[in-house]
């Protein structure tokens, strides 16, 4: 059977759903084609949603999270278990279909699978954990705690680069935490979000449970987005893009007085100190740089290497990158797919010649490859940390090796950077370690030793400092940006008294 047929697509879907039963979009709507980049090969087209799939998923959404929060976690946490176990049942396909639509291999693409399977059995356990802590009142008779409750609709807004492991990280612990999530997929993934809604849906009707789970497909135009970001019925907006789009979605979020969850860019650093063991730091560095076509948020960009073990691990890496096969996803062999699209290549292309005319010294790579597809070459340069190039996020596999000769010089140099979501550092010795993990340390979201910079499992908080947004998503206690805080207090004596020793007697 095909990918497509095993999970239900067929050429022409509409985009927007608000129910099992409810898939919904206007015949002659505008069409998203999704064709795969490593081919140009068609896959299918999305019906875009319009103003009025929008109003209906929206109504639907504030309908189902009023029914979904009467329900009890744990039974919340059941249904989110069978979707778990139907995510297992669709592994393979569902893998394939990220590979053709985004272009990871297939290896990764299987991955983001497991990634969403490990949220939800995450997400099980966490909803019979949704403790709120319960305090001494200064007061006689008198109990206070904390209770947490459901928010009600999460607006969720994905990536291509992870088009369906994001979206579970949100929507798995907003459905345990009680709440129904609308989901705008990346215009460049849709057929992989139809194919996650398909299987959800088949779980929640089953369960008889209400519509928890909604999908908005939006025109590249992003109306719809924008409408998201503005609606006061969203109360929590999660967001994975850009700084750029990040900073704009932020204000405007704020402006309402919505909550935000912000995923944004990175510029992630390794450190090879002078004592790190090689055969450790040259697979990380390989995977981080080229995995995912360095298409990742957490995707080495920069690495900052003791300037006494400078020649010796660029050479490693030259003759390393030359065994990295470029080209079919689905091919076993395969480990570096192509970039997403043939923008990405343009600014690939770009990047290159900016870092050029900026004095960066080509290691290796630095070309497009001959179509068809969006290939380019897994590329180094030597460069230095104040350059233009080096201080931007190119979604593409592009490395700057810069030296250092302190430790104290490498730990600024990571830290010198607009972004804050991934490190690591690369050492034997104890000390460097601790001191790196520090408050004097790695001013990142996410701080590693001995083990690059993306590749997170699900169980931490993922998220970063500075432009990445500040936002922590699945695991950790995540969970609490998808519920509201009450500080509850209850007296239960005779004579009740005020706090803070106030006196306040009613005459008579
Ligand atoms: C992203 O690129 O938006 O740590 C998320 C990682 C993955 C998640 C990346 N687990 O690389």
């Amino acid at each position: 059977m095909s990918v497509m047929s095993s999970l239900g697509i067929s050429a022409d879907e509409p985009g927007a759903c608000s129910g099992p039963k409810a898939w919904h979009a206007a015949d002659g709507a505008e069409r998203l084609e999704s064709r795969n980049p490593a081919t140009g090969e068609f896959l299918g087209s999305v019906r875009c949603a319009g103003a009025e799939d929008y109003a209906r998923v929206l109504r639907s959404a504030q309908d189902a999270a009023l029914a979904w929060r009467l329900v009890p976690a744990p039974k919340r946490g059941e249904m989110v278990r069978q979707i778990g176990e139907a995510l297992r049942a669709h592994k393979d396909a569902l893998g394939s279909l990220v590979a053709l639509e985004v272009g990871k291999i297939k290896a990764e693409g299987d991955g983001e699978v497991q990634e969403m399977i490990d949220m939800a059995d995450f997400a099980v356990g966490q909803s019979r954990m949704l403790y709120g802590l319960s305090m001494h009142s200064e007061r006689p008779d008198h109990a206070m705690r904390e209770l947490w409750h459901p928010l009600g609709v999460v607006g969720v807004m994905s990536a291509f680069n992870f088009p369906v492991a994001v979206w579970s990280w949100n929507a798995f612990l907003a459905a345990i935490c009680g709440n129904a999530t609308v989901w705008k997929p990346s215009p460049k993934a849709p057929l992989t979000a139809i194919a996650v809604q398909k299987i959800c849906n088949a779980v929640l009707e089953r369960c008889g449970a209400p519509p928890v789970f909604q999908l908005l497909v939006d025109g590249p135009a992003n109306a719809l987005a924008q409408r998201l970001v503005d609606d006061p019925a969203v109360a929590l907006l999660s967001f994975t893009g850009s700084s750029r789009v990040g900073r704009e979605v932020a204000m405007r979020v704020a402006g309402r007085f919505g909550k935000c969850l912000l995923e944004l860019s990175g510029n992630n650093a390794i450190i090879v100190a002078q004592d790190a063991a090689l055969e450790l730091a040259v697979p990380s560095i390989a995977f981080g740089a080229v995995g995912t076509a360095g298409q990742r948020c957490t995707s080495t960009r920069r690495l900052l290497v003791h300037r006494s073990r400078e020649a010796a691990l660029v050479s490693a890496l030259a003759s390393a990158y030359a065994q990295v096969r470029v080209g079919d996803p689905m091919d076993p062999a395969t480990l570096m797919g192509p970039l997403i699209d043939a923008a990405a290549v343009a600014s690939f292309e770009a990047v290159v010649a900016a870092a050029l005319a900026e004095g960066a010294e080509l290691v290796c790579g630095g070309k497009r490859l001959p179509g068809p597809g969006h290939f380019v070459q897994p590329t180094i340069f030597r460069a230095r940390n104040d350059m233009a190039c080096v201080q931007q996020e190119t979604f593409a596999p592009i490395l700057y090796v810069m030296p250092f000769d302190t430790l104290e010089e490498a730990i600024a140099m990571n830290n010198a950077s607009r972004f804050g979501l991934s490190s690591a550092l690369f050492t034997s010795n104890l000390r460097s370690a601790e001191h790196w993990l520090s408050a004097a340390g790695s001013d990142c979201g996410i701080a590693n030793v001995n083990i690059g910079t993306s590749g997170a499992e699900i169980g931490g908080a993922f998220g970063g400092e500075k432009e990445t947004g500040g936002g922590r998503e699945a695991g950790s206690d995540a969970w609490k940006a998808y519920m509201r805080r009450q500080t509850s207090t209850v007296f239960h004596g005779e004579r009740p008294v005020l706090a803070q020793g106030i006196e306040f007697r009613l005459p008579g």
